[in-house]
């Protein structure tokens, strides 16, 4: 986007290149200055349009969207971000690794982590849902790391731009123990999350909007919003339990969670082969 431009540029055209903006940017690891500095009128609906086009120039690449998540679904992050409402973004084939996975700082830009209750989709869910109802059409829970990269400057967003920036997704780590969901309740679990073998943060799963399986509901009737259902075979994030922590090279994260085990990643020096979020 230029400031130099003297005629008014149609919204669809801002939409088209506020996306390749925030994809260039996620691609190459580079900062941008928040969206809403030159579109300070930037609606929520216009950013959500962003995110659709974001996800339609991923998904030409191709690659392959593998599910959702919620953002900003409990205190703690809504108060370290200070923005106060959840929000969603995709989740690509190319954000996904596993326990015990090597990720490499030069691979990211502002890299941050936070641990979060996974759920995973066996039939298609479509909204208007309740919690209880959406709950039924999930076919496991795990445990998972998500690590964070906002493309903008600073780590600083509004509401707006974090949503054009695909809610800061950069990767995601699942645990290895896949529980049923009648065989926990996920409504309270204890969770503590340790840096370098030391513990930094104990919360219970409670603090993501009270239960995480309202935050399904709501990802389901936001998604039903936009005339989209919850694909079967999705991987839900259902939001950070507690405010996101900086990681740098040399550093392990390891969480532990009252039922679903463990997960944990290694983040090495140096960058790999690995293609960025959207391949
Ligand atoms: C925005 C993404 C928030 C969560 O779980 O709250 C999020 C950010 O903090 O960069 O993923
Ligand atoms: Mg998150």
């Amino acid at each position: 986007m230029s400031s130099k431009e003297t005629f008014p540029v149609p919204v669809n055209m801002r939409i088209r290149r506020a996306a390749d903006a925030v994809y260039s940017a996620g691609s190459e690891h580079t900062q941008i200055p928040q969206l809403t500095t030159e579109w300070p009128d930037l609606s929520l609906g216009d950013a959500y349009a962003i995110q659709r086009a974001l996800q339609r120039v991923v998904q030409a690449v191709p690659c392959k969207i593998v599910g959702y998540k919620m953002g900003l679904t409990s205190r703690a992050k809504m108060e370290q971000m200070s923005v106060h409402e959840p929000i969603f973004g995709f989740l690509t084939a190319g954000m996904l690794a596993s326990d015990g996975d090597d990720l490499f700082r030069g691979d990211f830009g502002q890299p941050r982590v936070e641990p979060e209750i996974a759920l995973l989709i066996d039939e298609e869910i479509d909204g208007p849902t309740t919690a209880a109802q959406a709950m039924r059409h999930v076919g496991g829970v795990c445990a998972a790391l998500e690590i964070l990269d906002s493309r903008y400057q600073d780590y600083k967003f509004t509401l707006p731009d974090v949503v054009a920036d695909n809610a800061s997704s950069a990767r995601f780590v699942l645990g290895n123990t896949i529980v049923a969901p009648d065989r926990i309740d996920i409504g309270n679990l204890g969770m503590v999350l340790a840096i370098d073998g030391r513990d930094i943060a104990w919360a219970s799963s409670a603090a993501v909007l009270d239960h995480p399986a309202r935050s399904l509901a709501a990802l389901v009737n936001l998604l039903a919003h936009e005339g989209r259902a919850l694909p079967a075979g999705s991987v839900v994030l259902t939001g950070g339990i507690t405010a996101a922590f900086a990681i740098d090279a040399g550093q392990r994260v390891d969480a532990r969670f009252d039922g679903l085990g463990h997960v944990g990643f290694a983040m090495k020096a140096g960058r790999s082969d690995w293609k960025g979020p959207y391949r």
